[in-house]
């Protein structure tokens, strides 16, 4: 079963506060079980079980507030204050998903700002990664 995924944002794109808009990831560097949708940017479960779910959000905002949602839900939430330009939130959580269930994740910008992607450089970037650590 390949349930791992490893998913990024290419470019950096504006987050409007308050929107509750996914995480767009567009390009998927490991997806081999088609477990992840660049159109709903949703993961899908293959198979109830736990799950390792780590990812990493590049903002420009001074604030980076960010949730994983189950089908839509919250589950997770990660939060970062800084006063320089530029933080990262990123949470790792072990999550029990059921087949069928839908991982996304939304930022929760106190204010407008921009996501940013791989443009930002030194190969840094916008991530997402699941790994089913076992099936129940
Ligand atoms: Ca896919």
């Amino acid at each position: 079963m390949n349930a791992g995924i490893l998913v990024s944002r290419s470019t950096d794109y504006t987050y409007t506060a308050g929107s509750n808009a996914k995480v767009s990831y567009d390009v998927e560097k490991y997806d081999p079980g088609d477990n992840f949708d660049t159109t709903t940017s949703e993961y899908t479960a293959p198979l109830t079980g736990y799950y390792l779910v780590a990812n990493h959000l590049l903002a420009s905002n001074h604030e980076a507030h960010q949730i994983v949602r189950v089908n839509g839900v919250p589950a997770a939430h990660d939060h970062v204050w800084d006063q320089g330009a530029g933080v990262v939130a990123e949470p790792t959580v072990i999550l029990r998903l059921n087949a069928g269930d839908k991982l996304s994740v939304t930022p929760d910008f106190a204010s407008d700002g921009n996501v940013l992607g791989e443009s930002w450089g030194r190969g840094m970037e916008t991530w997402l990664s699941v790994a089913l650590l076992y099936a129940e």
